[in-house]
């Protein structure tokens, strides 16, 4: 019940773990099964119409449903914390913001249940996906599910953007700010921008499939690349969406485990900035092929291009970072480091598509899927990995087992290079993505073996951390504050977990990774900003949960055409929304005894 009604940014930040991570699993089991179908040419394992389910909810679950969230836990367990804060600026939205996204991926997923699943792919390009050629519910789940997340996900990226502009410790100047602040607080503006964008675009979607509306139904004068732009002008920025956050995990182990400031910071600043105005510009390298013209094609390319100078400069500033450093490879540093090589390797296809002639060769081929790959497997996930066994003992209070941590690491790394190097010339030799079956002989057959191989030893990677973390929860709640020894910045100065309020009192910063100062200064603590007083907390609440289903409910009705169910729906998320308005909750207090007992 407490989990139910929590607004509490730590709590809400396990609630993320543990929702994403089960979507992860789901995801990953989808992964396994096209690989097991893609094993060997001519194989019956999934039918063709299974397949293409397959690889729609995988990639949108991945996407959508298990890296998003995975990355708003690291940002709810750490944010806060990082820059001095009680917590998170709006608590209550916190909390509507992950129940939504919770319903709104169950919705998604009843659609196996329901036996009509999305099959038009995670980009859900029309026609496929409008109703002249996709008369069954399945895209319909698409579309209202990923709306209801989408709100979540809308909300979590206002409350970190106010978050971080408002409630910063005394003497944390925006260039005082730890990297994976500055890297949420610009992911939380590009969720800002883009997923509105993503929002109307569905909207226009269910419009046209369950009003016949004609915004993409060529028949009825609609134009089908205006959803491509429209997707693409979300859907590239959320490429950076998923991979700023990774690289503010990144500078954060990378230096810990270093015991050496980082290097370049403002020029690690300024390059995120640039990534991600440029992450804007660029999304129509997507379409080259849709045939925008030599112009519109030559523009995007040199644009996308441009992406790679500052991506470059946080690269050296990583390797620099690390040059000279006392290094310590605990696994979360290995993730770490692991990174860096398979996320250069991404950004270098990346530019091989970015070529516009070129791209007309490896357009719809698995040349592709290998490349975004390296960006979100052997970018994004590696950075979670890293977040994760970093920050567990703050999370958790636990130390994750090392050796079961190294395991992990090298049976995962290992595993993903095996399934998806090969994969860049199973693209060249020319086997086309999203194709169930391949006849054989054609020269795919040993590289789809040892793709599918690979993919294999990920899943075993991935059981073994589960295993880590089973086995680490019987364990007794010991870390220390200072887990690692060699903190930097201020979450480490406060017990692990840390209490409900997080700051006796508001820390006093002064200079970037204030907690390193203070030790290299000496001192064993930080400098209060504030003398003890007591703390304001805000009140738990239902209605968040509430107002969720309410939006489930409403996504049926609307699906099955039961327009009372969809107005009852509304209806009861309007009435939590009304008590919300009227009911003026003054939440509590935590007196200073309270706190010293604590
Ligand atoms: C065990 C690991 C994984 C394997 C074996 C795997 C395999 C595949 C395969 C075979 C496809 C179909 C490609 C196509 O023809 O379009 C695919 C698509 C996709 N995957 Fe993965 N994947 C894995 C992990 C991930 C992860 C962790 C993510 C994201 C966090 C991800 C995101 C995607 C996306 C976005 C698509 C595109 C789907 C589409 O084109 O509709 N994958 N994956
Ligand atoms: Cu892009």
């Amino acid at each position: 019940m407490d989990w139910l009604t929590t607004v509490d940014h730590k709590k809400i930040g396990i609630l993320y773990l543990l929702a994403g991570f089960i979507f992860f699993l789901v995801g990953g089991l989808e992964a396994i099964l096209i690989r097991i179908q893609l094993m060997k040419p001519m194989n019956d394992f999934v039918a063709a119409d299974t397949f293409n389910e397959l690889i729609t909810m995988h990639g949108t679950t991945m996407i959508f449903l298990a890296a998003m969230p995975m990355l708003f836990a690291l940002m709810n367990a750490v944010i806060p914390l990082q820059i001095g804060a009680r917590d998170v600026a709006f608590p209550f939205l916190n909390a509507l913001g992950f129940w939504t996204f919770f319903f709104g991926g169950l919705l998604l997923n009843i659609s196996w249940f329901a036996g009509q699943v999305p099959d038009a792919g995670w980009t859900s390009y029309v026609p496929l996906a409008g109703p002249t050629y996709n008369g069954t519910h399945g895209v319909d789940y698409y579309v209202i599910g990923l709306q209801i997340a989408g709100i979540g996900t809308l909300l979590g990226g206002i409350n970190f953007m106010a978050t971080i502009i408002n409630m910063r410790a005394p003497g944390m100047s925006f260039m005082r700010m730890p990297m994976f602040t500055w890297a949420i607080f610009i992911t939380s503006v590009l969720i800002v921008f883009a997923f509105p964008v993503l929002t109307v675009g569905l909207v226009a979607l269910m419009f046209d499939r369950l009003f016949q509306a004609n915004f993409f139904e060529v028949g009825g004068g609609g134009n089908t690349v205006l959803w491509e732009h429209v997707f693409w002008v979300f859907g590239h920025p959320e490429v950076y969406i998923l991979i700023l956050p990774a690289f503010g995990v990144i500078s954060e182990v990378v230096a810990t485990f270093s015991r050496k400031r980082l290097f370049g910071y403002s020029s690690m600043v300024f390059a995120l900035v640039l990534i991600a105005f440029l992450g804007f510009m660029v999304w129509a390298h997507h379409m080259f092929t849709t045939g925008l013209g030599p112009v519109a094609n030559a523009l995007f390319s040199i644009g996308t291009m441009l992406i790679a100078v500052p991506t470059g400069v946080k690269i050296f500033n990583w390797l620099f970072t690390l040059w000279g450093g006392s290094i310590r490879f605990t696994t979360a540093n290995l993730f770490a480091i692991g990174f860096i090589p398979t996320f250069v390797l991404g950004g270098v296809t990346g530019v091989m598509l970015a070529s516009a002639p070129a791209d007309y060769q490896y357009h719809d081929s698995y040349f592709v899927v290998a490349h975004f790959h390296y960006v979100i497997v052997g970018g994004l996930i590696l950075g979670i990995f890293a977040g994760l066994h970093y920050w567990w003992p703050k999370m958790f209070g636990r130390m994750l087992n090392e050796g079961l941590g190294k395991l992990t690491f090298w049976t995962f790394f290992i595993g993903f290079h095996l399934t998806f190097f090969v994969q860049h010339f199973l693209g060249l030799l020319g086997m086309p993505r999203r194709v169930w079956t391949y006849l054989p002989n054609q020269g795919f057959d040993t590289l789809n073996l040892i793709s599918s191989i690979g993919a294999f030893l990920m899943g075993i990677g991935t059981i073994v951390f589960v295993l880590n973390v089973i086995i680490t929860w019987a364990k007794p709640r010991n870390a220390a504050a200072d887990a690692w020894e060699d903190g930097r910045s201020l979450e480490w100065t406060i017990p692990s977990p840390p209490p409900e309020y997080n700051f006796k009192q508001t820390p006093l910063v002064r200079g970037i990774d204030a907690w390193w100062k203070e030790k290299t200064e000496g001192n064993t603590a930080m400098t209060p900003a504030e003398p003890l007083g007591p703390i304001h907390m805000p009140s738990p609440s239902i209605l968040p949960f509430i107002m969720s289903v309410g939006l489930f409910i409403a996504g049926f009705g609307f699906m099955y055409a039961h327009h009372w169910l969809a107005a009852g729906g509304i209806l009861v998320t309007f009435v939590c929304m009304f008590f919300r308005s009227v009911y003026d909750d003054h939440g509590f207090h935590i007196d200073p005894e309270e706190e010293v007992q604590a």
